[in-house]
């Protein structure tokens, strides 16, 4: 409810039901117990705070109407959803919904979304959750463009495609090639692909093996997903993948610049590792961390884009599979050793180096493109892969390592040759040179940081300026509220001449993995569907799109289609009869165009409920099978007439 509208309201309401859904002025709120007079330094004291403290308030401080300078879009990780959040101020602003049902949006609730969400099944099974790690901004020319952002599902191999013109999903794809990802999503320069990366290795395209045939009959993948800008889909006929060793691939990145049109996965368990702990052999973990080095996997996607082109492709899942044997044939994919459990692979801005961190070393190993270009050129290798992937010579490929710390995982740039490294094991934020490759400064974070996020922080002109640590653990940052603990987004200020942090946002929804930071006037979102009629999914007019004064309750053979409108404050028609069994289609149109204006709208005990901002449409297929009478009513504070809008959803019985 926006307060300047609602005062006048408020005022005229009688006061019980001024009390059930008034908004009380923020001033009223605030406490000042125990505060005496109202200056700065009688409100330091009271509250404790230091000069510092208030230096970061003033900082992130954002007046009422005042807008945020970036916009982070964060994963929200078991959650399905993304996260888009204000900064300087932290202040969340909205969830979308992505894998996840979503009631506030009507996503899942109506048949649009249904169907939308039914693409994002597997095996032919619904899904109603997801993994979401790594949002990617689509990119023009390696700097983000503010049109879509894509998302992945590492449990359910999916991608989804978010469009920022309204904040709303439009695509999902999953390919039932492989049975995991993680690296995943990625873009190329120009957002020719999206990049998902199988993590646990399983026979491709799905089916039985055991794990003794593990070496044989497991494999790894890279999909790389077609994206048609001009349609903003995902164009799976044109799409192809690779196929990899048995080997978990971690984390991609996709090269820009200098390297673009090749690509970049960190591996880890390179020594096939399968567990097995009750069957007499080592853990997981312990079997994957015996060698000293695992494998940077270097690849030509453009070569790649040929190869598929003159059809040496095999088709798994409906997917075109570039073999192993082929890429190697082909002169596609190499190996580079990176030190022991490697997790971040971040290319530098200019597209010139490979940042990789490992989780078992204290380095951030700096790989050269050039020299590694070189030594492909003069096919000087230092022998090959138990599967004859070439692999590079380390010394040779690499042009030095930055001594970070316990535990680096994730890189970002700033736009003054600098990187920021998250170091988990100390619980840090490395700032490091990467002219000298020395670290400039250590800021301590709380607690167990993962990713990080710079602003605009892996495109090829990167903001610096904000950094995010998103750590995984909030410890003691915050109120208890039980045994489940939000994770802990720490705003850190790098536009002095040192790192200063400035604010804990609780992130009530877990897990969040990676996230991104873009120049808010980059989005050029729209607030109103233009006509009234769009199916958000489309964003074109709906078939069964509702005028004003075309309402009209009608029966075909596939059963009573009720073409409906919504304005403040009535539904049209607002008495609907049907008989017991029948099917009923609900065509609502939201028929206004001022900002805002937005209905909801439920039939009770139907697990129905849209969101109807204005100038969109929805459709509601469900059947009529229980006789009864059921309200049906706007679930959005829309109006003074609010509570009137509502009507009656009657089911006669038979
Ligand atoms: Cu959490 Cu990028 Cu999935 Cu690292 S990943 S922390
Ligand atoms: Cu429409 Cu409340």
């Amino acid at each position: 409810m926006h307060p300047k509208r609602w005062l006048p309201l408020l005022l005229a309401m009688p006061l019980a039901t001024a009390c059930v859904d008034a908004a009380t002025p923020p001033s009223a709120q605030a406490s000042t117990a125990g505060v005496q007079g109202q200056s700065l330094q009688e409100l330091m004291q009271a509250r404790g705070l230091t000069e510092a403290d208030v230096n970061a308030a003033l900082k992130t401080y954002t007046p009422s109407g005042k807008k945020d300078e970036y916009f982070i879009f964060a994963s929200g990780g078991h959650g399905g959803n993304l996260i888009v959040i204000g900064v300087p101020s932290m202040r969340i602003l909205k969830y979308v919904a992505v894998f996840t049902p979503e009631p506030w949006q009507g996503y899942g609730y109506g048949d649009q979304t249904n169907d939308l969400l039914k693409t994002g099944s597997r095996d032919g099974r619904a899904l109603t959750w997801g993994d979401m790690h790594h949002p990617a901004l689509s990119e023009t020319a390696g700097d983000y463009d503010g049109q879509y952002i894509f998302v992945n599902d590492k449990a359910n191999p999916r991608v989804a495609v978010v469009s920022l013109e309204d904040f709303t999903t439009v695509q999902m794809v999953a390919s039932e090639l492989i049975e995991s990802e993680h690296g995943s999503t990625f873009v190329t320069p120009n957002t020719d692909y999206v990049i998902e990366t199988a993590q646990y290795p399983a026979p491709l395209g799905g089916g039985y093996a055991d794990l003794s045939e593990y070496d044989t009959k497991y494999r790894g993948a890279a999909i790389f997903w077609k994206f048609d800008r001009k349609k903003g889909r995902i164009v799976p006929e044109d799409s192809w993948a690779v196929e990899f060793p048995p080997y978990m691939q971690d984390l991609a990145d996709a090269g820009k610049l200098a390297s673009d049109g090749w690509a970049f996965f960190n591996s880890i368990n390179t020594e096939r590792a399968t567990g097995g702990n009750l069957e007499g052999k080592p853990p997981l973990e312990s079997g994957a961390s015996q060698n000293d080095m695992d494998y940077l996997h270097v690849f030509d996607w453009k070569k790649a884009e040929e190869v598929v082109k003159a059809g040496k492709t095999k088709t798994i899942a409906g997917m075109r599979v570039i073999a192993l044997q082929t890429a190697i044939d082909e002169g596609l994919l190499y190996f580079v050793p990176e030190p022991k459990s490697p997790h971040g692979i971040d290319v530098t801005p200019d597209g010139k180096e490979m940042v990789v961190g490992g989780k078992l070393d204290t380095h951030a190993t700096v790989y050269s493109f050039e020299k590694m270009q070189q030594l492909i050129a003069d096919q000087k290798f230092d022998g090959r892969d138990p599967y004859g992937v070439p692999i590079l010579p380390f010394r040779d490929a690499i042009r030095g390592q930055a001594e970070i710390g316990l535990g680096p995982l994730h890189t970002q740039f700033d736009g003054r040759g600098n990187a920021y490294t998250s170091v988990f094991i100390e619980s840090k934020v490395a700032k490091w040179s990467l002219k000298d490759l020395k670290v400039i400064e250590k800021m301590p974070v709380h607690y167990n940081i993962g990713h990080i996020l710079a602003a605009e922080g892996d495109t090829v002109s990167p903001d610096g300026n904000y950094v995010v640590a998103m750590n995984k653990w909030a410890i003691d940052r915050f109120a208890d509220v039980g045994p489940l603990l939000p994770q802990n987004f720490q705003l850190i200020d790098d536009r002095g001449p040192s790192m200063q942090l400035l604010y804990d946002l609780p992130i009530p929804l877990g897990e969040p993995h990676y996230s991104q930071m873009i120049k808010a006037d980059k989005i050029k979102s729209i607030d109103v569907y233009k006509p009234a009629g769009i199916n958000a999914l489309t964003h074109q007019i709906d078939p069964f799109a509702v005028k004003g004064g075309e309402e009209r309750i009608e029966r075909k053979a596939d059963g009573v289609h009720v073409y409906m409108t919504a304005v403040r404050s009535h539904f049209t028609p607002d008495t609907v009869r049907v008989k017991e069994g029948e099917t009923v289609h609900l065509h609502i149109t939201n028929i206004e165009q001022a900002k805002d204006a937005t209905h909801g709208f439920t039939v009770g005990s139907h697990n129905i409920h849209v969101s109807l901002e204005p100038g969109k449409h929805v459709n509601v297929t469900f059947v009529a099978d229980k006789p009864g009478v059921y309200p049906m009513y706007c679930t959005e504070f829309c109006s003074a007439l609010h509570l009137e809008m509502a009507g009656y959803f009657l089911v006669e019985p038979k």
